[in-house]
């Protein structure tokens, strides 16, 4: 087969190897050196790991030369994390950088029975549906039998989700919940230098380091591998250990990263640490990277030919053969031929692979991305009905306080804080792991505009776009008070029956709001209704609300828009003009079937949206009765293109209630 030539990376260690020879002092027997915990028969374990995860990203390229491989971002030269991941068990959640193939080969070996870690990995490399985590959908390192969850490739992303894990794991112990994960586990996670510097990672590492501080156990094990590299920009050195070493209540620990038993040892103490205190620990282990970034990067145009040489001394494969040899368990002509071995059998299973069946339509891409199970979520929304205590409200504990913790943000306008997390990992986690690790959440958000206690844009912020895109997100948006707790319970419900992500957005100007049409009317009041009514009034996603059955004109509207349109409705009836309005209530999935119905029953359409002319709702409706085959008048009002600002200005941009009159009288006209 025409695979690669040696690189100079090959060429070296070759060489460098049949240099080795065995040290005159021995260790105590069975270890590989003296003062090290590590066994000489798994540092030969752990060669043979590293190994292969180095012939991998040999293969990585070689497949991809062929047109049949798509990732070539590799872990040449941080094949040190091996050492990592024997140290650790194999039921501590991990959540591993993107240079991870050697702790993968180690945690696949340490499953009973062990799993073919090099075959995953090649599935992945090549985007196979039978790969086990992505399913063809992303290379990423992920195995539900392995504990290891899958990252995505936004650099840093992913430790915000492990302080969360690592916060939850003994949370979950204290409330007497029951989790995947084994009691005494900790929570593993690392990132590459450049990504420690991102505000990500460091409000992540700030974050575990105030719960330490406060005596919350967080059992979290934060591994910067550092290879003085992001991409061509070079991390000032000394920085890392400058950042992170010396932290109060964040223990550092170092090692370097070529130096297998190194690694372990240092490992092993930051575990005991960790596991033993519950407090988080950071390990620097000190890499380096071979064949640039990735397969698509020039190295030579931003590094000089001797610095890439000069990492040669320091590969990682290198420093095990010197242990393996030293300790006299290996010659260097036996480490040779391993690694030989190690090249044919890996490139040999490449080639198999390569014409591995990929994923075959869009809706096989897009199956775990958000199942519906409308039966399950009303079931679960309405539970309470029957299983409260007629009489007793709630019975002996509200639904809503059955441990599901409920985040929120507090504007509309700070949701893009959160967005990377919300967008780019909750929203993926289903995707990329074809269901098998789940992110149910029910997010609240007070927002949009119209406050007139609070003024500016900030809290007033009329903005969705930003969620409306995002695939498989429920956005739901109550107006009425007998909405806002029946679409909040079917929220939770379909977090817990489908794993959805839902946003729900509270409108709070109509928090304080009582009338309808006249002050005192109470129109705008509901009652809290007793859980054996919940079932009548379950909300399913995607379904509309109508008020009026008015044959003249459709007003279709959502949040505060809804108020608006319903007195301006009446007004118009005052005219003889005679209209039904409908509340969407769900910004994503859009009603489209109620909405199509309720537009074609008049021929005469108008959009009532407070989102924002440009990107805003009235957008989607507006495809959405077009795509539908609705063909009558349309017209639309909406927010300028504006922030809003402070005080009575805010009226200027704002849809207002008189807008929507007279664009109903128009479209009349
Ligand atoms: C938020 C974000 N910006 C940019 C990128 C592109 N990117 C991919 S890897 C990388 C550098 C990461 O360097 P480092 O953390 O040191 O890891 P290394 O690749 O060196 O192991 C960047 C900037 C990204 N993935 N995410
Ligand atoms: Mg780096």
């Amino acid at each position: 087969m025409d695979f690669m030539p040696p690189d100079q990376v090959e060429t070296h260690f070759a060489t460098a190897v049949s240099g080795l020879r065995p040290a005159r002092t021995r260790p105590q027997p069975g270890m590989i050196r003296a003062g090290s915990a590590l066994p000489a028969a798994r540092c030969s374990e752990l060669f043979d790991a590293q190994l292969a995860s180095r012939h991998i990203d040999l293969a990585a390229r070689w497949l991809q030369s062929k047109g049949a491989g798509f990732y070539t971002i590799g872990s040449s030269g941080h094949e040190g994390n091996a050492g990592m991941a024997a140290a650790l068990r194999l039921t501590d959640p991990a959540l591993l950088h993107y240079r991870s193939g050697a702790f993968y080969l180690v945690r696949a070996g340490q499953a009973r029975p062990p799993r073919d870690g090099v075959n995953d990995m090649l599935l992945g490399l090549v985007a196979a549906a039978a790969e086990p985590i992505a399913g063809g959908r992303h290379k990423v390192f992920g195995h539900r039998q392995l504990n290891v969850i899958p990252q995505t490739s936004t650099i840093a992303s992913h430790l915000p989700r492990a302080v969360g894990l690592a916060f939850a794991l003994p949370r979950a112990a204290k409330l007497g919940l029951t989790t995947p994960w084994a009691e005494d586990s900790l929570v593993v996670c690392s990132f590459g230098d450049a990504s420690a510097n991102h505000s990500t990672a460091a409000g992540a590492i700030n974050t575990a380091a105030y719960c330490s501080y406060q005596g919350l156990p967080l059992p979290l094990l934060l591994v910067c591998e550092d290879n003085g590299l992001g991409i061509s920009v070079r991390t000032p050195a000394g920085w890392v250990a400058a950042a992170q070493s010396g932290r109060a209540d964040l223990r550092y620990f170092a090692a370097d990263g070529s130096d297998l038993a190194a690694v372990y040892d240092a490992t092993v103490s930051a575990a005991a640490w960790v596991r033993e205190r519950q407090e988080p620990a950071f390990l620097h282990i000190r890499v380096v990277r071979f064949g640039g970034h990735a397969g698509s990067d020039v190295e030579s145009s931003y590094r000089s030919p001797a610095e890439i040489a000069a990492d040669l001394r320091r590969d990682p494969l290198l420093g095990t053969a010197r242990l393996l040899v030293e300790g006299g368990v290996l010659t260097p002509a036996e480490v040779l031929a391993r690694y030989q071995a190690s090249r044919e059998r890996v490139l040999a299973l490449a080639a198999e692979v390569a014409d591995a069946p990929r994923l075959g339509s869009a809706a096989q891409v897009m199956a775990p991305l958000a199942p519906r199970r409308p039966d399950a979520v009303a079931a679960d929304a309405t539970r309470a009905a029957t299983s409260s205590v007629r009489g007793r409200a709630f019975g002996r504990r509200r639904p809503e306080d059955e441990g599901l913790p409920v985040p929120e943000i507090q504007y509309l306008a700070y949701l893009h804080n959160a967005a990377d997390q919300i967008r780019g990992e909750a929203a993926t986690l289903s995707f990329f792991s074809r269901g098998q690790y789940r992110n149910p959440m029910v997010l609240r958000i007070a927002g949009l505009g119209y406050q007139r206690g609070f003024g500016g844009h900030f809290h007033n912020d009329n903005a969705v776009a930003a969620l409306r895109d995002i695939p498989g997100l429920i956005v739901a948006v109550p107006a009425r008070p007998d909405d806002a707790a029946a679409m909040l319970r079917t929220c939770l419900a379909s977090a817990q029956a489908d794993g959805s992500v839902c946003v729900v957005i509270e409108p709070i100007a109509l928090y304080h709001e009582r009338d309808l049409h006249e002050p005192g009317d109470d129109g705008w009041l509901a009652p809290y209704d007793p859980p054996w009514l919940w079932a009548g009034g379950q909300v399913p996603p995607g379904r509309a609300r109508v008020y009026g059955a008015g044959d003249d004109l459709t007003i279709v509207s959502f949040g505060n828009g809804l108020r608006m349109s319903l007195r301006a409705a009446a007004r118009l009836a005052g005219d003889g003009i005679a209209c039904r309005v409908v509340d969407l209530r769900w910004l994503a999935p859009l009603p489209a079937d109620d909405l199509l119905r309720e537009a074609s029953v008049t021929g005469r359409v108008l959009i009532a949206d407070e989102t924002r002319r440009t990107g805003g709702v009235s957008e989607g409706i507006i495809t959405a009765l077009l795509d539908g085959g609705y063909a009558g008048r349309l017209a639309r009002v909406a927010s300028e293109d504006s922030f809003i600002p402070l005080g009575s200005a805010a009226n200027l941009v704002l849809l207002s209630e008189q807008s929507i009159e007279d664009a109903a009288r128009a479209l009349l006209r």
